[in-house]
């Protein structure tokens, strides 16, 4: 997928973040960020740990949340409303999905305004007083911070299209056209051309998104100083860092040449490596983050393992963690769903265990907005195993060496939505794709949407299921979409009385994560790669050590440890009925979809 320049650009890219981090051990140290990562890398106890590596953070897509006053989209009120709830469950972080101003071509991730609340969501009022609540519950706020683009309809782009010598001209990524087409070859993730010509002056804006989310020039340093100062805006509110939407896009190719033929398909591996985007990340790091106890999660689509360590080396002062897209997306390519196995799975957590080094931090997630829902995805939601996997994935998903981020809903096990047709979506995505594959007659139909009945991101954004009461308790009006219909059995109501379900058990894995140091820092192991049925690894922290099995299939699986390990106790089942384990034991008969945790 990679071209053969692009991966040497890559190498000395690599080659550069050597020296930097070589320089950076060899200086002394100044600042204090630096002197905690440069103490010796032997896991210990850390009472000064950055509170973000120790916080469950939990992402709400407020459109689908909870909605009050009946409009069918949920509201801010909606989420204060909800914070017992989620204080009680166990998370102590919440990212909420863009909350801004917006025409909503893109839920949000088109901005208009970003000092205002989108109307549908509320207003200024009800944000401090959400704010307010959460910290009144010790819980914490990072909100999203979507700047590659804004909305057509943002001011600066109004004024930016108007006429060439705008004083907003150069906010924004304008070119002349090509023999009478684009710029270039860019396409754009939402369908067609990343180019959309502009009648007032005849020149071109870039989109990698929708035509109504223009490309910011981050170039202009004028830009630069606006996204610093909303920063500022919100963190002065009291908000405690940004999720970084596509941040590896900001920096633009040099020249913007045409991709090459074999990266039009995967432009994001070209588009995730503009020369400036570490100069860019640096400086906000040094005009912003620095001076705020914040933390920072860059959403790093085309972003590769090897590459991480240049957004999240504490040394580089960029970011705090990246969203890797190589296990989420290990079973599709685009729309298409593809096959997968366990020890894929099992490659992708450890090699981003690693990426994280003595250095670095990551993050553990199965799915987010832009993805099925987890238990659809990497579990089994059939009636009879969806509850006792979804507990499964729960425990892979909070005993890693990581930050937690869980989705709305899948602290329930909700599940994808049973799509039929095409009008049954809403995504900006998906009607692009419908255009430059079915329309043209690239793809039938049929093909196409049983691919996107598994991949549509519209699977993760129906309406949360509070109830049993009509819509599943989201709204009293009609939902802006539709409601799984599952919703009479997969519900937060049900599952908050019933000290079995899917909602307690992640309560009580957050419990367990919160008072053992090993599960959040220790040192992480798979003890078995290549066996595919079964998930094996250990989490050791000075003379701690954890053991966690996972069974993946539906079947019973004889296991014996390996390295001569013993058993010493179970410290936490996901009621899979296992037989009793003796003290001292040496092979576990696993139940289906088992997922235990043992102290060795
Ligand atoms: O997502 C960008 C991204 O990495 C992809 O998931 C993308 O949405 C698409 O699925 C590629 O095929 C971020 C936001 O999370 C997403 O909701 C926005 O639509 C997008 O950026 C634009 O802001
Ligand atoms: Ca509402």
């Amino acid at each position: 997928m990679q071209t053969a320049s692009f991966r040497k650009t890559l190498l000395s890219v690599m080659m550069g973040t050597l020296a930097i981090c070589q320089t950076a051990m060899s200086t002394p140290s100044t600042g204090s960020a630096l002197a905690k990562e440069d103490t010796p890398q032997t896991p210990a106890a850390r009472p000064g740990a950055p509170w973000w590596k120790e916080a469950v953070v939990y992402q709400i897509y407020p459109r689908s949340f909870n909605d009050t006053n009946g409009d069918g989209i949920g509201d801010l009120n909606g989420i204060t409303a909800k914070l017992d709830y989620l204080k009680t469950l166990g998370v102590d972080t919440i990212w909420l999905s863009p909350h801004f101003d917006s025409p909503n071509a893109d839920n949000g991730y088109d901005i208009r305004d970003y000092r205002k609340v989108m109307s549908e969501f509320g207003n200024m009022d009800d944000f401090d007083r959400m704010l307010a609540e959460m910290k009144r519950r010790g819980m914490r706020l990072i909100i999203d911070l979507v700047v590659n683009h804004s909305s057509d309809e943002h001011r600066w782009f109004v004024e930016s299209r108007q006429s060439k010598d705008n004083p907003y001209r150069d906010y924004y990524i304008w070119r002349d056209g090509r023999d009478g087409g684009a710029p270039n070859n860019y396409p754009s993730f939402f369908g067609g051309s990343a180019w959309k010509k502009d009648e007032a002056t005849g020149q071109y804006y870039l989109h990698y998104f929708a035509r109504k989310q223009p490309d910011l020039n981050w170039e202009n340093p004028k830009v630069r100083a606006e996204v610093y100062d909303i920063m500022r805006f919100w963190l002065d509110k009291g908000v405690s860092g940004f999720r970084m939407d596509v941040i590896p896009f900001i920096s633009k190719p040099d020249g913007l040449p045409d991709l090459p033929a074999e990266n039009l398909a995967h432009p994001e591996f070209v588009y995730a490596n503009g020369p400036r985007v570490h100069q860019y990340l640096q400086e906000m790091n040094r005009e912003v983050l620095s001076r705020y106890d914040a933390m920072t999660v860059g959403e790093a689509f085309g972003i590769s393992f090897e590459q991480a360590p240049l957004f999240t080396d504490a040394r580089r002062r960029e970011l705090d963690m990246i969203f890797h897209f190589d296990l989420v997306r290990l079973d599709r390519d685009g729309w298409r769903k593809k096959d997968w196995t366990l020890p894929e799975l099992k490659a992708a957590y450890a090699q981003i265990d690693r990426t994280g080094g003595s250095h670095g931090w990551n993050t553990s997630f199965l799915t987010n907005h832009d993805n099925p829902r987890s238990v659809s995805h990497f579990g089994d939601d059939s009636p009879e195993w969806r509850a006792v996997s979804a507990k499964a994935l729960a425990t892979m998903m909070l005993t890693q060496r990581a930050t937690p981020f869980l989705y709305q809903g899948d602290e329930l096990g909700m599940t994808n939505y049973p799509f039929h047709g095409i009008e049954d979506y809403d995504d900006v995505e998906v009607k692009g794709q419908w255009h430059d594959f079915v329309e043209s007659g690239k793809v039938s139909a049929e093909e196409y949407l049983s691919h996107l009945r598994q991949t549509s991101r519209d699977n993760a954004r129906t309406p949360m299921q509070w109830s049993a009461a009509p819509n599943a308790g989201f709204t009293t009006g009609t939902p802006w979409l539709a409601v799984n219909p599952n919703y009479a059995q997969i519900n937060a109501t049900a599952q908050v009385d019933d000290a079995g379900s899917v909602y307690h058990h992640h309560r009580r894995l957050m419990e367990v994560r919160s008072q053992i140091p090993a599960l959040i820092h220790g040192e992480f192991r798979d003890l078995d790669p290549a066996n595919p049925k079964v998930f094996a690894y250990t989490r050791t922290l000075d003379d701690k050590r954890y053991l966690v099995l996972i069974n993946f299939t539906r079947e019973t699986v004889a296991y014996d440890l390996p390295e001569g390990l013993k058993i010493a106790a179970t410290l936490l089942d996901n009621g899979a009925a296992q037989p009793p384990l003796q003290p001292g034991a040496a092979s576990v008969s696993l139940q289906p979809w088992q997922a235990t945790i043992y102290q060795l």
